[in-house]
């Protein structure tokens, strides 16, 4: 079978999801939620970044979506998820998703991932996620992202 890209994987989701956004190919790389808030002209808050992380117990994945300007307390987020989690290796994050770091969207995943979303992504109307590389993004409403991840909404935001 054909490889696929990576962000075309992402446009095929958003089409077959019904999802109003579409992908944007942005100027320069951004790796990280303050670069693509810096080259979409949006707040940091509004970049949603996928955070990927790992179940030591039982080698299962966990999806965070989280403003970014969040930092995800792992301990809370142990609380929720009920097992103790760890920040998951590139390698990880590839097998699980089929991105890589610094592209990794939330919807367009190689196989179905647990999704939370932390609740600061919710005070947006609009928000902003990578779309399968450092240099595409996808715009979305929150429900929109509630509905197309089967995520529930989460308190694990450090304080
Ligand atoms: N393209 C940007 C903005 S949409 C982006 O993907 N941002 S992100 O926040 O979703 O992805 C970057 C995150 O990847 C970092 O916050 C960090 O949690 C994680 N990360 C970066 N380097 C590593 C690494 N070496 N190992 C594990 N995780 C990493």
């Amino acid at each position: 079978m054909a490889k696929v890209r990576s962000v075309d994987r992402v446009s095929a989701a958003l089409d077959s999801l019904g999802l109003t956004g579409r992908v944007r190919e942005l100027p320069d790389s951004t790796r990280t939620a303050a670069e693509a808030g810096a080259a979409l002209g949006c707040e940091v808050g509004q970049i949603v970044k996928s955070l990927v992380f790992r179940l030591p117990d039982s080698d299962e994945a966990v999806l965070v979506l989280a403003a970014g300007s969040s930092r995800v307390d792992v301990g809370r987020l142990a609380t929720v998820v009920g097992s103790p989690v760890e920040q998951a290796t590139g390698a990880f994050v590839r097998q699980r998703t089929g991105f890589a770091i610094g592209g990794v969207a939330p919807v367009g995943l190689t196989a179905p991932v647990r999704t939370v979303v932390e609740r600061e992504v919710l005070a947006w109307p609009r928000v902003w996620a990578a779309a399968g590389s450092p240099r595409t993004v996808f715009d979305a409403t929150p429900d929109e992202l509630l509905a197309a991840t089967g995520a529930t909404v989460v308190d694990v935001a450090e304080q």
